[in-house]
């Protein structure tokens, strides 16, 4: 099967999206529901649009485009995300958002009458409000109204305060008519480059379980304060960090992983000594048993850390998902389509979280990896080939088309 409209497509909209959130040494920041994810999602719709799609927006801010007449069920729904972690790179969720456009004009021309359509969902990182899937769990009915109501963005303004400020409301209605649910993602580790293989079909997807921890010992002078009387919160942080990064190393062969990935430290200057630091702790995994104990670890060692300093500590999950085994009729059939589409393929779990986390429950959901350079992702230097999106295309073709 020859592509005809894919490579244009996506070199024009890679370069239309380019400018948006653009950071001076290269990478972009396009947090949600900024101004930057609000561009990527005007311009996609703009896009869509002009390619003779009907775009519309959902009331949480996702936007669609389809081919297909309102009302239609039973379609399948290519997903993915605009918004990106800072200093991130620009192929992490727009080359799914991307792929999906164009599936959507190769299956138009080919005149193939499947009901296709592709979603670009709001807030998938977490990076904003240390909540992820935010879009996409809000019309699955997958995100707890009191993780909703809880979260805040970097600066402290609730999430529920930028819905409203964009004319969105939380209770959004379900998603309806969607038969299928799958995305095309970079893969973010280097599994398939350092393995030469060309697709990777996703079986599971590990689940975050994300937690906020405030430690409060007690500024002082740090020229004046002896130091047995010191309560020092940072230093009390740097025990949890490593004592994080250890459970992790300790539960790396069940693929667990565990990381703190943002310090907050105050007053933060050279002449006092820390009096409270908050640490964002990120904790994934594919098996629950190993998750329970990377927790247990976690927990056990932040409260003796704690008792022996003298710190005072409040542990809160900001965020806790479960892993995600994926549709095993849909694995076998994206493997016979990547086998057809004569490219070289592999089962592999997803480290990463993904938007397809809030569909798994609701209809068959699978997901397509492609390689991304030395597995480089959350990074400004994260790169892939238009040519490997091509790939990706190609496999969602031949299953969509029925060639598989
Ligand atoms: O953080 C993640 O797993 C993904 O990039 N949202
Ligand atoms: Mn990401
Ligand atoms: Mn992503």
């Amino acid at each position: 099967m020859k592509l005809t409209v894919t490579e244009k497509l996506l070199t024009e909209m890679f370069a239309r999206f380019a400018p948006i959130g653009a950071l001076p040494g290269g990478g972009v920041t396009r947090l949600a529901y900024t101004e930057q994810e609000d561009a990527m999602h005007e311009c996609f719709r703009d896009a869509a649009r002009a390619l003779g799609f009907r775009v519309w927006t959902d009331c949480v801010g996702n936007s669609y485009a389809a081919a297909f007449p309102e009302g239609t069920q039973g379609y399948t729904l290519l997903g993915s995300h605009l918004d990106s972690v800072i200093e991130g790179g620009e192929y992490d969720g727009v080359a799914g958002v991307l792929a999906g456009l164009a599936v959507l004009c190769e299956l138009r021309a080919r005149k193939n009458p499947l009901p296709v359509a592709v979603a670009a969902f709001r807030c998938e990182e977490s990076s904003n409000f240390r909540v992820c899937t935010v879009g996409s769990g809000l019309v699955t009915g997958t995100l707890e109204d009191d993780v909703l109501r809880a979260a805040s963005d970097r600066q402290g303004v609730p999430l529920l305060a930028h819905l409203r400020a964009h004319g969105y409301e939380k209770d959004a209605a379900l998603l309806r008519g969607c038969a299928r649910y799958l995305e095309l993602h970079i893969e973010q580790g280097r599994v398939l480059q350092e393995r030469g293989c060309e697709i990777g079909v996703v079986s599971a997807i590990a689940a975050p379980h994300r937690y906020v921890l405030r430690l409060n010992g007690m500024a002082e002078h740090s020229g004046a304060t002896p130091m047995p009387l010191r309560r020092d919160s940072l230093c009390a942080a740097a025990e949890v960090i490593l004592a994080v990064e250890r459970a992790g190393q300790e539960e790396a062969a069940n693929d667990s992983v565990a990381t703190v990935g943002a310090v907050e430290n105050r007053p933060n200057v050279m002449n006092a000594v820390p009096g409270t630091t908050t640490l964002q702790i990120d904790l994934r995994g594919i098996r629950e048993d190993s998750l329970r104990r990377l927790e247990q670890a976690v927990t056990r060692r932040v409260e003796e850390i704690c008792a022996r300093r003298g710190i005072d500590y409040a542990l809160k999950a900001a965020d806790i998902k479960h892993p995600v085994q994926l549709d095993e009729a849909l694995q076998r059939a994206l493997c016979a389509a990547a086998e057809t589409a004569g490219l070289s393929h592999m089962v592999m779990p997803s480290g990463a979280g993904h938007d397809a986390m809030s569909f798994a429950e609701l209809c068959p959901t699978g997901m397509v990896f492609i390689p991304c350079r030395d597995g480089v992702s959350h990074n400004i230097r994260e790169h892939t080939e238009l040519s490997q999106i091509e790939n990706g295309v190609l496999v969602l073709l031949h299953l969509l088309s029925g060639e598989a």
